[in-house]
């Protein structure tokens, strides 16, 4: 009987160990022009927790920066801005798409290569650190810029 209470609790336990609350997915980086010191990216972010985490850090290999970029309109002109705060919601997700806000690559270390896979590492309120391959996809031969997923209402700017 003990053993079995002891194992019981453990089981209970598991849900708390479970880590892969926060999961990206789709993530790809726009091929940019070659003398671009910048590169676009997207991805979605999924929560499967039952609380809000905030992305507090990103890094990536290929720059010296990775910064989440939020689109704004200004005085008629869209204009992207640095986001102060990535909270991805419990039991939901946040989508970075073609047109709207975005990942940006600042200071790339190399010239992209379509094709290549960049390592991007965010890392989490709660502590987790997820680590992605992000794939660099040529978008300039293609007619109709990246139908992903469903949130595709939003076209043109990166
Ligand atoms: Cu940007």
């Amino acid at each position: 009987m003990k053993r079995l209470l002891i194992l019981f609790g453990l089981l209970t336990m598991l849900p708390a160990c479970a880590t892969a609350e926060i999961v990206v997915e789709e993530a790809w980086i726009r091929l940019p022009p070659p003398v671009a010191d910048t590169a676009a990216g997207y991805m979605t972010i999924r929560n499967h927790g039952d609380q809000d985490v905030e992305i507090t850090g990103s890094r990536t290999s290929a720059a010296e920066e990775l910064e989440f970029h939020a689109m704004a309109m200004h005085d008629g002109m869209m204009h992207m801005q640095k986001m102060e705060k990535v909270v991805v919601p419990a039991h939901s997700g946040i989508s970075f798409d073609p047109g709207g806000n975005h990942l940006m690559l600042v200071g790339l270390q190399h010239t992209l290569k379509a094709g290549e896979r960049l390592m991007i590492t965010l890392e989490t309120s709660d502590g987790q650190e997820v680590t992605i391959h992000a794939e660099v996809r040529d978008m300039r031969n293609r007619s109709e810029p990246a139908k992903h997923g469903s949130s595709d209402s939003h076209h043109g700017m990166h």
